[in-house]
């Protein structure tokens, strides 16, 4: 693992959320896409004056009630939905933990934000935690 890349929080409105994190906490918006496959619409937020290095809070909100984040929000409410950490090659550490006993929940990585390749670990392997392992893309801005 190489740092913290995000903590993602569902909820229900992007838009309400977007702004709330500004007013409230000087976050901005970096970069937001829609991810179909995913079900969700989701937001990149760093502090306005930041350390260009620090980890993001990402912002989910369904697509559709039968998504993940639908489920969630449905289950738990808006809330800390994962935990995500930046590593070198998903592929490499998704085996690493497999051979640890661990399940990640994709035989092969998936499309994140930003180009990104992404993969989970069920929360039920760590500690009641949804964990991302995010290998970052063409479009990542983090190490800048
Ligand atoms: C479910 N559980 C969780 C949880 N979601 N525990 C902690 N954190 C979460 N986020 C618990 C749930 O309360 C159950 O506990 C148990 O796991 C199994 O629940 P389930 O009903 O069988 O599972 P589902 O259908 O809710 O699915 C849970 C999983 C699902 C984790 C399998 O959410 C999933 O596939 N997530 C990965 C994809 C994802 O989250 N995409 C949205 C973000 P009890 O009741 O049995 O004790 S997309 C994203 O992050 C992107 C694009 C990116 O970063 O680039």
């Amino acid at each position: 693992m190489r740092r913290i890349d995000h903590v993602g929080i569902a909820v229900p409105d992007l838009d309400e959320a977007l702004a709330f994190y500004e007013k409230t906490f000087g976050l901005v918006a970096e970069h937001e896409e829609v991810n179909e496959e995913q079900g969700v619409r989701e937001a990149m937020l760093v502090p306005a004056d930041g350390d260009p290095g620090t980890a993001r809070l990402q912002l989910l909100a369904p697509l559709r009630p039968d998504s993940a984040i639908g489920k969630f929000l449905d289950r738990s409410g808006p809330g800390i939905q994962q935990m995500a950490y930046t590593v070198d090659d998903v592929d490499e550490t998704s085996a690493e933990l497999r051979a640890k006993g661990l399940r990640l929940l994709y035989d092969a990585p998936r499309r994140g934000t930003a180009g990104s390749r992404i993969n989970f670990v069920h929360p039920k392997d760590a500690g009641g935690v949804l964990v991302e392992l995010v290998e970052p893309g063409g479009l990542d801005h983090s190490s800048d």
